[in-house]
């Protein structure tokens, strides 16, 4: 029995059948095809967030400069602040709400009555007290459950404050996980604020997609892009803003991250302002180094390309002393790697720089594209406004393809391997022999850890104290136990410092979960 089948075994038959389709070992040269974005099945505790989290607490949590009023529950709200560690730094021109949690704080008495009432006050308070651009609204689920109309509370709020106010109707409830948020949330973004702002073009100019500025790693990509020469016009959406969000639409190129999150917005500004967009990781020194030679050739310009060659150069300069060092102490180790839509494959190539080989690996909420890549031009048709995409079809037909290049220049660059609107999938890095788990939970994570043992686990709050308890050091991607920057060169350096520290530590040895040597709950039965 393979050690798949040995976790899958213990489950009952309907269940069984359910996840093999979810949990598959790699194997060489046959094409894998694994179920993803499928519902959780209940009962089954999923590492999953929800289409709130999805919208509010990843996409537009993190633009400063919005106040951002979360109607429902105070958990809510508590949920999707703090947790992710927005990272932002406001100015004299930007303000910087991110330490704040606005929320209606809905109560009982909310829910049998209505809450709009509540939700109006809360704006008046916002802008009274506050003063902002721009206000959004997320509804949880009871808002949903009751029907409160969130959008004619913001549209009636914008024409009595004169400001910009948006609301999302991303009840936690909707679709399968967070991916169905950022959807909604991209929309919002695309319809209401993007194009509205009447900047300059600049040259070189980049919009960064999918970076959330966890550990500051936003900050750390915008240092070397501003070295090489680039001006950064938007960053969706960590440290973001309002402000710069409206002239994304005058920037030549978006660079995509996470194209889990946002691919959504990359694919409508293509169809609507013909921008490109291209796939970059900047985790790991060899996806960085891949990135920015990319963007470089995508530009065209022997002076930028040079610069490209000579920043690289510096960096790699003034780590590569201590980056063999600690791959030295790591060379060997395996590795378990767990987290949403896209950073388990943007973790690879970092975690092969440092002689780490990844066992176990998946997403909690990938699409078949995350897994599988994509190699194939969508052809995308908008509403009659051109605000929304109505429909996005996959086929190989390249008639569609609309871009400022010429024939020639577009044949060009893709013989020089620029990925245009094309991605690599998890498998493309996966050794053989790794099993892949989609919608990753508990009982697998503890089965999966006893069988195959690796070294260091990474994923996130959830099952964190779980692996540590069981003598296996974990690594949080998602908020990296609030250090990082993780990404860009000197990000590379901090994380291989963090893991050689995690799993060198003595502590692991000396574990033993407390219930294994005295009883931690005494009872007795009444009576006797
Ligand atoms: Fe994109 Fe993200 Fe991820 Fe994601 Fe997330 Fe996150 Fe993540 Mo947590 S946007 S898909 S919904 S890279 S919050 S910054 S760490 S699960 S892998
Ligand atoms: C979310 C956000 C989350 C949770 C992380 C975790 C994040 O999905 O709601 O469970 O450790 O990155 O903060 O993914």
């Amino acid at each position: 029995m393979d050690s798949r089948d040995k976790v899958l075994d213990k489950y009952s038959s309907k269940i069984y059948k359910n996840r093999k389709e979810h949990v598959i070992e790699i194997e060489s040269g046959e094409p894998q095809v694994i179920a993803a974005d499928t519902r959780a099945i209940p009962g089954i505790m999923t590492n999953r967030g929800c289409c709130y989290a999805g919208c509010k607490g990843v996409v537009i949590g993190p633009l400063k400069d919005v106040v951002n009023i979360v109607h429902g529950p105070i958990g809510c709200a508590y949920y999707t602040w703090g947790t992710r560690r927005n990272k932002a730094k406001g100015d004299e021109n930007t303000k910087d709400f991110t330490q704040y949690s606005f929320s209606t704080d809905m109560q009982e008495t909310d829910i049998v009555f209505g809450g709009e009432k509540k939700l109006r006050q809360a704006i008046k308070e916002a802008v009274e007290i506050f003063n902002p651009e721009c206000i959004m609204i997320s509804s949880t689920c009871p808002v949903g459950l009751i029907g409160d109309d969130i959008h004619a509370v913001a549209a009636e709020s914008e024409k009595l404050y004169g400001i910009k106010v948006l609301a999302f109707s991303c009840e936690g409830y909707k679709g399968v996980s967070q991916s169905g948020g950022h959807h909604i949330a991209n929309n919002g973004l695309m319809k209401y604020i993007i194009g509205t702002g009447d900047a300059e073009p600049q040259k070189y100019s980049v919009n960064l997609l999918g970076e959330y500025n966890i550990g500051g790693d936003g900050w750390e990509v915008e240092r070397i892009l501003k070295r090489i020469g680039y001006n950064v016009v938007s960053v969706m959406t960590g440290d973001g803003s309002y402000d710069h969000l409206k002239n994304a639409h005058t920037a030549d190129l978006n660079l995509v991250q996470c194209h889990r999150s946002i691919n959504y917005i990359a694919e409508m500004m293509k169809t609507k302002y013909g921008m490109d967009w291209i796939k970059v990781n900047f985790i790991g020194v060899d996806g960085i180094k891949k990135s920015l030679m990319d963007i470089a050739l995508y530009f065209d310009d022997p002076e930028l390309l040079a610069r490209t060659e000579a920043v690289i150069a510096e960096e790699l300069d003034e780590i590569s002393e201590a980056m063999s060092y600690y791959k030295s102490k790591l060379d060997g180790k395996k590795a378990a790697v767990y987290v949403g839509g896209s950073r388990t494959h943007h973790y690879i190539n970092l975690l092969k720089s440092l002689g780490v080989e990844v066992i176990l690996a998946g997403y909690e909420f990938g699409h078949r594209d995350d897994y599988e890549g994509r190699d194939v031009i969508p052809t995308i048709k908008m509403d009659a406004d051109s605000k929304n995409i109505e429909s996005i079809t996959v086929t190989k037909d390249e008639a569609n393809y609309k871009t400022f290049h010429t024939p020639e220049k577009l044949e060009a660059l893709k013989a020089a391997g620029v990925p245009l609107e094309k991605y690599d999938g998890l498998w493309s890095d996966i050794s053989e022999g790794a099993i892949i788990t989609d919608d990753f939970n508990h009982f697998e994570t503890e089965e999966f850890l006893k069988l195959l043992k690796p070294d260091i686990f990474f994923s996130g709050i959830k099952d964190k104290f779980i692996i540590q308890k069981s003598g296996v050091p974990s690594r949080q991607l998602h908020s990296y136990d609030y250090s990082g920057p993780y990404a860009g060169f000197r990000g590379a350096l901090n994380f291989a410092k963090d893991i050689t520290m995690a799993t060198y530590t003595p502590v692991w040895n000396m574990v033993q979960a407390p219930w294994k040597s005295e009883p931690t709950l005494v009872g007795s039965l009444g009576g006797m």
